[in-house]
């Protein structure tokens, strides 16, 4: 197997190997935009640059670079079923028909460049959820198995959860009993002091986000772009998202750090136990002030663990809160509500699921939403032309997993050198509903009282206004 370079054809017409580049990692050979055509011009400057018949040149072209993983794209993958739908684009149930890894299941995130373009901070959590997903690797955090690109839209191939939402199947039951609860909340905090120790805070914890296996164990997802519906060339933009578990600090604005995700864990451990979050209301505004001064109450069939834990998770001032200090996850860890979980276990997934999906075939989708399922799965073509320059905005996004290299490339180091910064992401808010009846009250944006900026002509909610700080 040849060995994997990242090239890039510079202006000059010189070929180099692109050690020094700002841009993120590329760990493939990316030549032009995939153009068949680009491989050809390689090699003619190859052969000019070298310029001596004593060296020997050979032709780099699919049939001999990277055979299995080079020049991955669409068509590498046959779509089986719409699993998510979006202003952004569409996810895919899908299987690869090329590989090693051929007949497998992944679940394939297409977004339209121009529409994330138009945005900033769009821009800026795509590539955000694409290097976040790139370098966390856990059992609780979904895995990110290749990126790649056309000229006009961008590819994740995530591992498939055929499971679905847990949001689904706590909106079946109701309620959970405290051990369930428990499992989930177990893994759930493996999963963000992993994020942690890597300097990412999750900010979305939320039903919705996080998805099972066909196990019943669950993986955490959506580390990037909401998914709220927009209208495409609409001024008015219509924002949907959660805020119900929200941490107060997020939702005033006064600076955040990674004690938001225990309080999310305290209301997602609230919802898990009642049936709903702590502080709801018909209305955002109501439910941001209840959030930020509402009355906590506990309902008197929890038990004193179980009341003891949310009162600690949900503690206003973070001073206070329950992994709040140095000690992160360790201090939520060591509460009496775990008291007989012995973690190794947990990190080996030894724990029983308390519910496994009831699936009749591998590719039984019957646990996502009939509104996404029944529909044609086509990925749709693009009639404009993307400019050069915009479609610059989105260089280096491509990747395949270490997991996958190892198959074909044994020299994983080579990918370690060239991992992006780690980056320390805000959330963005989430499409509401999709398809179920709310338990919770989501809230609606047109134009509101809410903090508003215009780009592009187009108004936006700003109440996520998430920011990216690079921290290596
Ligand atoms: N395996 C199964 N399901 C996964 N899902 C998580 C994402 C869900 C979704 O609907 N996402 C979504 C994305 C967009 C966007 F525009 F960004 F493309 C729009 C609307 C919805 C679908 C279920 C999943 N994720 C990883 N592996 C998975």
């Amino acid at each position: 197997m040849s060995a994997i370079f990242d090239i890039e054809l510079q202006d000059a017409g010189l070929l180099q190997r692109d050690e020094t580049s700002e841009d993120d990692s590329s760990d493939v050979i990316e030549i032009g935009a995939e153009e068949c055509d680009a491989v050809l011009d390689v090699n003619e400057i190859v052969n000019s640059y070298c310029g001596s018949d004593a060296v020997e040149t050979v032709a780099i072209c699919e049939h001999n670079v990277n055979r299995d993983c080079g020049r991955l794209g669409p068509q590498d993958f046959e779509l089986c079923k719409v699993i998510g739908k979006g202003g952004y684009g569409k996810v895919f149930q899908v299987r690869k028909k090329t590989g090693n890894d051929r007949g497998t299941l992944f679940a394939m995130k297409v977004l339209r460049k121009a529409s994330i373009i138009r945005n900033q901070k769009d821009t800026a959590h795509t590539k955000a959820e694409r290097n976040i997903l790139e370098s966390v690797k856990h059992p609780f955090i979904v895995d990110l198995k290749y990126a790649f690109q056309t000229g006009h839209k961008l590819y994740l191939i995530l591992e498939y959860m055929c499971g679905g939402e847990l949001f689904r199947h706590l909106n079946d039951e109701g309620i959970f009993l405290e051990d369930t609860a428990r499992f989930y909340l177990c893994e759930i905090i493996l999963a963000l002091e992993h994020l942690h120790l890597q300097g990412i805070i999750y900010r979305d914890l939320k039903p919705e986000n996080i998805l099972l296996d066909a196990e019943g164990h669950i993986k955490l997802t959506d580390f990037g772009l909401c998914k709220e519906h927009i209208q495409e060339g609409a001024v008015t933009h219509t924002f949907c998202g959660t805020i119900e578990y929200m941490a107060p600090e997020i939702l005033t604005r006064s600076g955040h750090g990674k004690a938001v995700d225990w309080w999310s864990l305290g209301s997602l451990m609230y919802d898990m136990l009642t049936g709903a979050p702590p502080f709801t209301s018909d209305n955002r505004k109501k439910t941001i002030d209840k959030i930020l001064r509402g009355k906590l109450i506990l309902p008197q069939y929890l038990t004193p663990d179980a009341r003891d834990l949310v009162r600690k998770l949900l503690k206003r001032q973070v001073a206070q809160r329950l992994g709040s200090g140095p000690l992160d996850g360790e201090q939520v860890k060591i509460h009496r509500f775990f008291k007989h979980i012995i973690w190794e276990d947990v990190i080996s997934r030894k724990l029983e699921p308390p519910f496994r999906p009831k699936l009749t075939s591998e590719d039984d989708v019957s646990q996502f939403d009939k509104k996404f399922t029944a529909s044609a799965p086509i990925d749709s073509p693009v009639e404009y032309t993307l400019s050069e320059s915009a479609n610059r905005v989105f260089q280096g996004f491509t990747y395949i997993a270490p997991s996958i290299l190892e198959d074909v490339y044994t020299q994983q180091s080579y990918l370690t050198a060239m991992s992006p910064p780690q980056v320390i992401r805000a959330r963005s808010p989430r499409k509401a509903m999709r398809g179920f009846s709310p338990r919770t009250t989501h809230f609606h944006l047109h134009n509101t009282h809410l903090q508003t900026h215009r780009h592009n002509g187009v108004s936006h909610g700003n109440i996520e206004d998430a920011e990216m700080i690079e921290i290596g």
